[in-house]
């Protein structure tokens, strides 16, 4: 058992019955691979029209949708950062897209949310460093704020997966 409202699970994020998925896009947010892909395919093309007039998004940062014809109701679109090998201040911009996507989530009311492993892909950050800080951010803002009463971290694969469990399993221990 956790200690904090934080579930560890596999799957598919597109098809996850919360109120907000998280998506781990580009700065344009005008979709691309991964699972930026699989949420515009899910969502259908009423997602990409809202995401036209966003005007993009820092890295860093997250902005919200709707979820059009997924089960989640939103979509908060969150822009990790590239790995360039850790010392071009990639740490602090991923905390950041957790804690930008959590302000969201608390500003719409939303309750349960899910998170992708941002920038763990096509982005290549190095995944059990990755895991930590997504853990390490989110644990902190839920003992600050306790509207969000759960929050999944949805992992495609056993590597992302066994990361992640290690990473809440130190964090249940410190
Ligand atoms: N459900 C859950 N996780 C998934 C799914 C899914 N349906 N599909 C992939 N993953 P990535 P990034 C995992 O590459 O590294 C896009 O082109 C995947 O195995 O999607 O932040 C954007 O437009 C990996 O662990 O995102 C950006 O240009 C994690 O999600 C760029 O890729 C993230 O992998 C963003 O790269």
């Amino acid at each position: 058992m956790s200690k904090y409202k934080i579930k560890i699970i596999k799957g598919d994020i597109t098809k996850l019955p919360v109120d907000a998925i998280v998506n781990a896009a580009n700065t344009t947010l005008l979709g691309g691979g991964g699972i930026d892909g699989a949420i515009h395919h899910a969502a259908g093309p009423q997602l990409l029209e809202e995401c036209k007039i966003l005007g993009g998004c820092k890295t860093g940062q997250a902005k919200i949708t709707r979820g059009y014809h997924l089960t989640a109701k939103y979509v908060i679109h969150a822009v990790g950062p590239v790995w360039r090998g850790g010392s071009r201040g990639e740490p602090k911009l991923l905390a950041s897209c957790y804690v930008s996507s959590l302000k969201l989530a608390l500003e719409n009311k939303v309750k349960t949310i899910a998170f992708p492993a941002i920038s763990c892909g096509i982005y290549g950050y190095p995944i059990s460093q990755a895991a930590t800080i997504a853990v390490k951010e989110t644990a902190n803002f839920l003992e600050l704020n306790n509207q969000i009463e759960m929050v999944d971290f949805v992992c495609f694969d056993d590597i992302v997966f066994g990361a992640y469990q290690q990473a809440l399993d130190s964090l249940n221990h410190e």
